[in-house]
């Protein structure tokens, strides 16, 4: 590949990534509204408003493929959201059908189904039930990318991730987790599979408590490997055992379910 985008590169899951492609594209090329330190040989870094519709339109310009981390991650006031993830989601897309249609990595999230019950096991075709305005940001996302698959034939992994940190933070990170190993072989095999479409992943390691069923797009050949089952004990120990009346553990969404709708600040 020649050139590979990561938006978001300044945050998390961009800083891991940017790490873990290295070398996986002749030129990486690093995009975020906040500053990205240390530039690299092979890299190249991009300062960018995803609400700038003609900033976006330069970023996206010359690059093969796209790994879009980049927007508000949790629960904020619809503002921020709508900049940056509803107006800077169409800004990339429209970029993306300007310069050939690179194949995108869509960072959904859990939260796109997130009020739905610990209970329920979810797939690809499960009703989206976002639990904040975060969550419906995803859903917006995660239907833009299907219409553009739809008229304009653009590819997109839509990626409901759960929770990718280093390790579980908590006991409801005991079903989400997903490994920084497992998401870059996901990765991998969204470039080698010869015809992607726009199918739904959900974004966990191979979980003991998993919630979700990855079946109808087992055609990705996709296997995640590791497994939160090791930390359980430690949790526990730590956190106690979750109380069966603790709303935070009734839907997959967790605390984002409680969150306050807010405007502004
Ligand atoms: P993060 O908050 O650490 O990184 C997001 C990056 O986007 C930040 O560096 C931020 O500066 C940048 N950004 C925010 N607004 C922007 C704008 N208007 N223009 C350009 N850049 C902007 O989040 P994290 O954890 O790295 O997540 C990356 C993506 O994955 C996000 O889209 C998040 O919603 C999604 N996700 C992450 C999960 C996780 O477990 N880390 C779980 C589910 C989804
Ligand atoms: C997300 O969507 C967030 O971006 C991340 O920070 C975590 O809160 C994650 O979901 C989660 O549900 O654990």
């Amino acid at each position: 590949m020649e050139r590979l985008l990561i938006t978001g590169a300044a945050g998390g899951l961009g800083s891991m990534l940017r790490e873990r492609m290295r070398g996986r594209a002749r030129v990486v090329r690093l995009a975020d509204i906040a500053p990205i330190p240390d530039p690299q040989p092979g890299e190249e870094i991009v300062q960018c408003d995803l609400a700038d519709a003609a900033a976006v339109d330069a970023m996206v310009e010359g690059c093969d493929a796209i790994l879009h981390m980049g927007g508000i991650s949790t629960e904020q006031p619809w503002e921020p959201i709508l900049q940056a993830n509803i107006i800077g989601l169409f800004n990339l897309y429209e970029a993306a059908r300007a310069h050939g249609q690179p194949r995108i990595l869509f960072a959904s999230s859990n939260h796109a189904i997130g009020f739905h019950p610990v209970t329920e096991r979810l797939d690809a075709d499960s009703p989206i039930r976002p639990d904040s305005l975060y969550g419906v940001s995803k859903c917006f996302g995660e239907a833009l990318a299907r219409m553009y698959f739809d008229k304009f034939g653009q590819e997109t992994l839509i990626l409901r991730i759960g929770s990718c940190f280093p390790e579980p933070k908590d006991y409801r990170m005991l079903s989400t987790w997903l490994s920084a190993d497992d998401m870059v072989a996901l990765i991998e095999r969204m470039f080698e599979v010869p015809v992607l479409g726009c199918p739904i992943v959900y974004g966990a390691s191979d979980n003991e408590a998993g919630w979700w069923d990855n079946s109808k797009t087992a055609w990705l050949g996709w296997r995640p490997r590791d497994s939160s089952e090791k930390w359980r004990a430690r949790i526990i120990e730590r956190d106690g055992p979750p109380r069966p009346d603790d709303p935070v553990h009734r839907y997959q969404g967790g605390m984002f379910c409680f969150e306050p709708v807010r405007r502004v600040k």
